[in-house]
């Protein structure tokens, strides 16, 4: 958003320029936007990595919810609903439903998509538990064959296997359905199963207390390399990353990542969660990045959802945005650790504004929406804010504003008629009529951009 902003910028600029000194400053410009990028997922994309989120069907309905999710992540990972209770809670029978609507969103956006996961001891149905060895076997077999031919071509990375080791110093492996009846060797069989059905999915042991050098990740990493060596199919070690002041980030979380990339898989941190606030919470969070961007194949970041108001463990407010979709500084943080700049592409820093969508009013064919754009804690002199529609969807008239569009003609900026300045805390409104052409999904609203 803020490249193509400057870009814009600088071809006009450079245009009614014939002065040398002005050529000059239009060049610097247009450098400095090419290195700037502000959105977690451009900035992560500048240094050749994914930044994703966990996401959750039911909330796919909440304007802000989808707006940030757009605006931010350039990768998903179904939070609850790729798991065996969601997909095969009766034997044989496959419900997919939450979770494509997950995968389709994001796909029809361009975001990555994380499968999660195929055998997992939890949020398993009793009808798995209660099957005896050789039924088991296959039970499991099938139900990793049929998921992924599913989605097959769609998923960039499994997590074939979620945590099969033991917490503690022992490095055994976890007692579960999986382990007690089948014996050590299920996973090599989930990684040989899962490498038939869907040859073009990365494939992944994911965990959790495995970040740093331990008894447990030790194990896994032994693992990980008897598989190498034997050639059993396996592309990515996950590291679930879930820390608070019990659990911070180790020390060696860097050279924990580096060894196992060095047995020659990729990294990938898959459900990073930090609890805590403020500048404790920010300086964690940029170390997290700065360890994954020192690996070369630790090759993404997914935080394990959007906003506190949503996570598993919401009292300690663990993610980047609070439970009102405002960036909390771990947010700028990690921004700023990917080497985004958190000014929005070419703002002003400490210029903010944010933007509220309502729908006005509806009739068959069309709706109204009117979007409610406010300056933040200081004024601002002009404002942008990007409105994205579900094609075929079209905006048919605009009114307070003047409006310009993407390639796909999906991507409507809108920015002020005339002067756009705004005291602190004052805000006007802008709308437009969008023809649902049979699709009547509300536009999601880009963050606004102010300077
Ligand atoms: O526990 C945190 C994560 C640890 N690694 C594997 C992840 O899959 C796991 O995610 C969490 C989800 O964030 C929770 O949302 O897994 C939990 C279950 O083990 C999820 O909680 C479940 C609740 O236990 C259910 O009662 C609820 O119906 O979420 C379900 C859907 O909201």
């Amino acid at each position: 958003m803020g490249m193509i902003k400057w870009g814009r910028r600088s071809r006009a600029a450079l245009s009614l320029t014939t002065t040398a000194l002005l050529t000059t400053t239009a060049l610097a410009a247009l450098s400095t936007g090419a290195e700037a990028a502000d959105t977690l997922g451009s900035a992560a994309a500048g240094k050749g990595r994914y930044f994703g989120t966990a996401v959750a069907a039911n909330y796919l309905g909440e304007a802000p919810y989808v707006s940030t999710l757009n605006t931010e992540f350039t990768s998903v990972t179904p939070e609850n609903e790729m798991k065996w209770d969601a997909v095969e809670r009766s034997r044989g029978t496959f419900t997919y439903g939450s979770a494509d609507q997950i995968v389709n969103h994001a796909l029809g956006r361009g975001m990555q998509v994380r499968g999660h996961t195929l055998v997992w001891h939890s949020q398993l149905p009793s009808w798995v538990s209660g099957l005896g060895a050789s039924d088991l076997r296959s039970a499991m077999n099938n139900h990793i064959t049929q998921v992924m031919q599913h989605w097959k071509g769609k998923i960039h990375s499994w997590d074939v296997v979620n945590e099969a080791f033991q917490d503690g110093n022992s490095g055994a492996r976890r007692s579960s359905p999986f382990q007690d009846k089948l014996g050590n060797g299920f996973i090599e069989e989930a990684f040989r199963t899962a490498r038939a059905a869907d040859p073009a999915a990365k494939l992944c042991y994911n965990d959790y207390n495995t970040d740093g050098v331990n008894a447990k990740s030790n194990a896994v990493y032994n693992m990980v390399r008897d598989f190498k060596s034997r050639g059993v199919p396996i592309d990515c070690v996950g590291f679930q990353s879930h820390f608070n002041s019990a659990s911070p980030v180790p020390s060696d979380y860097q050279a924990n990542l580096q060894r196992f990339a060095d047995l020659g898989v990729d990294v990938q941190i898959t459900e990073l969660d930090i609890e805590g606030s403020g500048t404790s919470q920010a300086t964690s969070y940029s170390n997290v990045v700065r360890a994954c961007l020192a690996v070369t194949r630790c090759t993404g970041i997914t935080v394990w959802g959007i906003t506190d108001k949503y996570s598993w463990r919401a009292s300690g407010t663990p993610l980047l945005f609070d439970s009102n979709y405002a960036k909390k500084p771990a947010y700028t943080a990690v921004l700023t650790a990917l080497g985004g700049s958190s000014d929005g592409g070419g703002g002003t820093p400490g210029a903010a504004c944010t933007a509220t969508y309502t729908k006005s009013a509806e009739w068959s064919d069309r709706y109204n929406g009117t979007v409610t754009v406010r300056a933040g804690s200081a004024a601002i002199s002009t404002w942008s804010v990007t409105v994205t529609l579900t094609p075929p969807q079209k905006v048919s008239t605009t009114w307070n504003g003047t409006p310009s569009w993407d390639s796909s003609g999906n991507v409507m900026t809108m920015r002020p008629n005339g002067n756009g300045s705004l005291a602190a805390g004052a805000s006007t409104s802008f709308g437009f009529t969008v023809m649902k052409n049979g699709s009547s999904a509300a536009p999601s609203i880009g963050a606004c951009t102010a300077s």
